[in-house]
């Protein structure tokens, strides 16, 4: 018997009209733009994969959500609504609101992290690491060495080296480590997720060492889903169910909204213990604002809570996930390299082997980036050397082993017609791959370049 084909577990109730524009006024946008994708307006591009955060589709529940908000200074309706939504989800008590994801590392940060301290994890997010950076603290990579090979298909690449983490805890003073950040999906390591029995050990052995553990909770969701669908044991088990496991062995988290909260602006720490929420609301008032808004209208937490309940909904998940997975796949079938496996919000194509005519010094992932605009109005993003700013002291550029452009899947916004415009847009360059050109700075900001920098073709 034929097997009943996929389809989204929904409908498509308001649409929001794209254009495409030609490709030779792309080619003078993106000239315009120095051969920046940040530079260039929304309006001139036709598929926008540049980030998964704050881009995605609200519900129709999350809509008339935000008619109720409670726009309330203190003691808002919906601070209350969204603080027994997360208590529910997670186990967590405790909710501090923030306006995004950053902010909510700079309020818990503000109150853990002194000079010299050493914050282990699994590849911390750009964000994060600035933020402890910032605070002169050092945040010490212990991911797994599998997840730095591409090649490798394994089913958590984004775990922790328990051995790793151990050797921190014993090398470091005792009071220089005082929490852990394991980051769920790790973004930086491709959206790998890590697994139940990685977060239960790498607790296990905080708690032996008496350090605290934190999740960057942003894609949360996603990662329960793969522990569903990959850990021996979980397959009976509900996303909701897998994810108040996953909350019982951690002592709180950040978390950016704009991901698995499926809302466009957003953030909050979750907590267990009362003594540091209390440490944490000084700042909070300080930087966020009052202790039930955070910086966030009512209404946009009235959303939140709808959209926590329906991120951690196994159909909603599979129809997410298995975009990724369906674009990955055509792209192999193309001959076209990308990270494996897929992970949780992105697929990664590997420049350096679409383009190996381009040395790494004239920063093959944006000119694929680029080539790709201009074949297909898809925009995506560069994580390879320009995104690896210089190296501090040498000023020289750091070049890291994997140079790459993330196409980061919006949640509920495209549809299977629109990733296979992105197969056909990156066809389309790899077949004229050897014409490309690299390019050159001719602008670059000391710190954080990828956003600003401008460009021209060598
Ligand atoms: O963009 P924010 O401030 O809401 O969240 C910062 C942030 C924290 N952790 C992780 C894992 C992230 O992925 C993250 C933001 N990610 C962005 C913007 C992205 O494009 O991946």
């Amino acid at each position: 018997m034929e097997t009943r084909p996929y389809a989204e577990p929904y409908k498509i109730k308001v649409v929001e009209e794209i254009k495409l524009n030609t490709k030779e006024e792309r080619e003078q946008k993106i000239k315009e733009a120095g051969y920046n994708l940040f530079n260039l307006k929304s309006e001139d591009v036709f598929i926008d994969l540049l980030t998964d955060s704050g881009t995605g589709a609200m519900s129709d529940n999350q809509w008339s959500a935000i008619m109720k908000g409670d726009e309330s200074y203190a003691g808002s309706k919906s601070f209350f609504e969204l603080q027994k939504t997360i208590n529910t989800l997670l186990g967590m008590p405790y909710l501090i609101p923030t306006h995004q994801g950053r902010a909510a590392e700079n309020v818990l940060f503000s109150a853990l992290i002194k000079k010299d301290d050493v914050i282990p994890g699994n590849t911390h997010f750009d964000t994060t690491k600035g933020h402890i950076e910032h605070r002169q603290a050092v945040a010490l990579d212990c991911t797994v060495d599998e997840a730095f090979d591409p090649e490798i298909e394994l089913p958590f690449k984004g775990n922790i080296d328990l051995a790793k983490l151990e050797k921190a805890f014993n090398d470091y003073p005792k009071d220089k480590i005082k929490f852990t950040n394991l980051t769920i999906t790790c973004n930086s390591g491709g959206g790998q997720p890590v697994s139940m029995k990685n977060i239960k050990e790498v607790s296990e052995l905080c708690k032996k060492y008496d350090k605290m553990l934190f999740f960057d909770a942003a894609r949360f969701a996603e990662n329960a889903y793969f522990i569903k669908v990959r850990e021996e044991g979980y397959q009976d088990k509900t996303i909701k169910e897998i994810v108040r496991e996953m909350f019982s062995y951690v002592d709180g988290c950040t978390m950016s909204s704009k991901k698995d909260g499926l809302v466009n602006i957003g953030g909050f720490i979750a907590l267990k213990s009362e003594e540091l929420y209390r440490q944490c609301s000084v700042y909070e008032i300080m930087f966020e604002g009052y202790l039930t808004y955070g910086g966030l209208a009512g209404r946009d937490m009235a959303a939140l809570a709808v959209g926590l309940n329906e991120s951690t909904e196994y159909d909603y998940l599979h129809s997410r996930i298995r975009q990724m997975q369906y674009l990955g796949d055509k792209l192999v079938e193309a001959g076209i390299s990308i990270v494996r496996p897929v992970g949780g919000h992105a697929v990664y194509v590997d420049a350096k082997s679409f383009l190996p005519n381009i040395p790494q010094s004239e920063f093959p992932a944006q000119v694929l980036g680029v080539e790709l605009y201009i074949e297909a109005g898809v925009r995506g993003v560069e994580v390879g050397v320009v995104l690896a700013d210089r190296d501090p002291v040498t000023r020289e550029n750091r070049f890291p082993k994997l140079d790459l452009l993330r196409l980061a899947i919006p949640r509920r916004v495209y549809t299977d017609n629109h990733l296979d415009v992105i197969v056909w847009g990156l066809k389309q360059v790899h077949k004229r791959r050897n014409e490309c050109r690299g390019l050159k700075f001719t602008y670059e900001a000391p710190i954080m370049r990828h956003f600003t920098a401008r460009f021209e073709r060598v």
